[in-house]
């Protein structure tokens, strides 16, 4: 059965001061029912990418609110599950993981019926690999810098340079996926098979929503991005994490 909990950490309740989130993430209640899987998530961060898979896989899980904006990121029971004090970590019975791309790798792994990645050994398999890293070493950071420029840089002319870069370099991976799209006309990264890639790319989209040229702009990648939307488990995580429109 499907069941989904989205919990706060009791202790870090009281230092909630964020007023950006939408109070429901703050009258969630920890139910006291120990789930195998939780996510640790905060909305819209690279947590809604494996919050995605968790949906099309039906698990039974529980989202656990990282209150960013009262660094419960950077407590120390928070940083003993993740050193870098990021968000996402996974906690999957007694393994912890963190890293958005390992969580979903291990999430396909784990759950093979679901199909979200091509079967191993092959060559989809190994395209599926080189997809998964080039958006964690590519478009990630970079739009990371984009809208974070000051984790890189102190002073604001800096930060400008690198967010004019940053615009610069989204344009052209963006442009590499929208050939990419356009070479094998699929409706998926990887042409006919949906996949976790595509999780990740929509949540990449979403992040570029507010930038000068954001990704719907582009012929193939803008179609692309709506129809990953329009599946019904990216809807249900969306939901959950009452994410405002425009979602990309
Ligand atoms: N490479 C990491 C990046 C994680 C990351 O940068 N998370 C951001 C949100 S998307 C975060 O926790 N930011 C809070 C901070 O920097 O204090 C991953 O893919 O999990």
């Amino acid at each position: 059965m499907h069941a989904i909990n989205i919990v706060a950490e009791t202790g870090w309740k009281s230092s909630c001061v964020d007023e950006t989130v939408p109070a429901a993430h703050r009258q969630n209640r920890y139910l006291g029912k120990k789930y195998m899987v939780r996510l640790y998530y905060y909305p819209s961060y690279i947590s809604l990418f494996p919050h995605i898979l968790l949906e099309e896989m039906g698990l039974e899980y529980e989202l656990v609110f990282v209150d960013r904006y009262a660094n419960a990121h950077k407590r120390p029971e928070y940083l003993e599950l993740n050193p870098n004090g990021l968000i996402p970590v996974l906690r999957d019975g007694d393994l912890v993981i963190y890293e958005a791309a390992a969580i979903s790798l291990h999430l396909v792994d784990r759950h093979p019926s679901a199909g979200l990645a091509p079967p191993l050994r092959t060559s989809e398999r190994a395209h599926f690999y080189k997809w998964m890293a080039w958006l964690a070493t590519h478009l990630h950071p970079a739009l990371s810098m984009y809208l974070h420029p000051g984790k890189w840089m102190q002073e604001t002319d800096d930060m400008a340079v690198l967010r004019r870069n940053a615009e610069r370099r989204v344009g052209d991976l963006s442009d590499i996926i929208d050939a990419e799209l356009a070479s094998h006309q699929g409706p998926w990264l990887l042409g006919k098979t949906y996949s976790a890639l595509d999780a990740y790319a929509l949540t990449l989209c979403r992040w570029s929503r507010r930038m000068p040229r954001p990704a719907v702009q582009w012929p193939h990648l803008g179609p692309y991005a709506r129809r990953v939307l329009e599946r019904p488990a990216v809807r249900r995580a969306f939901q959950q994490e009452y994410l405002d429109e425009p979602w990309i």
